[in-house]
C-alpha cells in the first residue's frame, strides 16, 4: 500500500501533474507514511528519472520544469511538518545556489531539511553572487553558509567566494559547507570549504557538527 502510493507520487511528479502530487502527498501522509519515505521514494525518485530522461534527451527542459513544479508543490505540503523547533535555533545560515546556476530543488530540499532541524535558515535563492554572500557575512553574522551548484562551470563560483571572503578578513567568522551532484569531498577540501554533504540529510548532521551542536 505504501509502496503503492510512494509509486503514485513519482508518476504524478513525472507527469507534472501538481494537484496529484498535493493530493497524493497529504494522502501519504495521513496513511501515517514517514515524511522522508516521501521525500526521497517519491519526490526525489522522480525526479532522478526525470535527470536520467533529460540526459538522454528523451524530455526536455519545459517538461523538466514542470516535473519540477510538481515537486515543489509535494514539498510545500511537507514543509509545516519539518519545523517542529524550539525557541533556540541550531545556528543562522544563508543558502544559496551560486552564481551562474538556476539550479534550486537539492538547495530547497536542504534549506527545508535545515529548517526541520531548527536552523534558522535566509535563503537567497538562485544565481546568488559573490557580493551577497560576502555581505551577508559583513552585516548579518551568520554560523554557516551553505552553497549549492548543480553545473561543472557554476562550481568554481564557491571557490570566488571563499576567496573573496578571505580577501576581505571575514572568512574565519563563518563556516561554509558546500553541495549539488558535480560537487565532491575532493572539490570542496581544495577549495577550503569547512564542510560538504552529498544529501540533504548528511547536510544537516554536517551543518550541526560545524556550528557546534552535534
Ligand atoms: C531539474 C534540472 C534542470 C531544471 C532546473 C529547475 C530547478 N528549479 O531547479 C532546468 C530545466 C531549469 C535546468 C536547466 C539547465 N540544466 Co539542468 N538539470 C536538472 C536535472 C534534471 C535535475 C537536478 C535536480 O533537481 N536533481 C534532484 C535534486 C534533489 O538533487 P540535487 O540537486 O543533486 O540535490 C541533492 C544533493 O546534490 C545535495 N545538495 C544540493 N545542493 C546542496 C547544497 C549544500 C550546501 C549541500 C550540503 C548539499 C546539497 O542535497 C540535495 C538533496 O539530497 C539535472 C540532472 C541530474 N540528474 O542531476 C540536470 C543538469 C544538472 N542540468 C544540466 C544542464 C546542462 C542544464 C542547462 C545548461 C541546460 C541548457 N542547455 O540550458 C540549464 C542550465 C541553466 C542554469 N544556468 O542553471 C546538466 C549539468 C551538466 C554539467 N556537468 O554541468 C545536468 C547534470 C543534466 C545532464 N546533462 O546530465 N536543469
Amino acid at each position: 500500500m505504501n509502496e503503492e502510493m510512494l509509486e503514485a507520487i513519482q508518476n504524478a511528479v513525472m507527469e507534472g501533474d501538481r494537484d496529484g502530487v498535493v493530493k497524493l502527498t497529504k494522502s501519504s501522509l495521513e496513511e501515517g507514511i514517514e515524511i522522508k519515505r516521501i521525500l526521497d521514494e517519491g519526490l526525489v525518485a522522480a525526479m532522478e528519472v526525470v535527470g536520467g530522461r533529460f540526459k538522454c534527451n528523451s524530455i526536455f527542459i519545459p517538461e523538466v520544469l514542470i516535473s519540477a513544479k510538481a515537486m515543489h508543490a509535494g514539498m510545500a505540503v511537507l514543509e509545516p511538518y519539518f519545523a517542529k523547533c524550539g525557541i533556540e535555533p541550531m545556528g543562522n545560515v544563508v543558502i544559496g545556489t551560486v552564481k551562474g546556476d538556476l539550479h534550486d530543488i537539492g538547495k530547497n530540499i536542504v534549506s527545508m531539511m535545515l529548517k526541520g532541524a531548527c536552523f534558522k535558515v535566509n535563503d537567497f535563492g538562485i544565481d546568488v553572487g559573490i557580493e551577497k554572500f560576502v555581505g551577508a557575512v559583513k552585516n548579518d553574522s551568520p554560523d554557516l553558509i551553505a552553497m549549492s551548484a548543480l553545473l561543472t562551470t557554476s562550481m568554481h563560483s564557491m571557490r570566488d567566494v571563499i576567496n573573496a571572503l578571505k580577501d576581505s578578513g571575514l572568512r574565519d567568522k563563518v563556516k561554509i559547507i558546500v553541495g549539488g551532484a558535480p560537487v565532491t569531498q575532493d572539490f570542496a577540501d581544495s577549495i577550503g570549504a569547512d564542510g560538504y554533504a552529498k544529501d540533504a540529510l548528511t547536510a544537516v548532521d554536517k551543518a550541526k557538527e560545524l556550528c557546534g551542536k552535534p
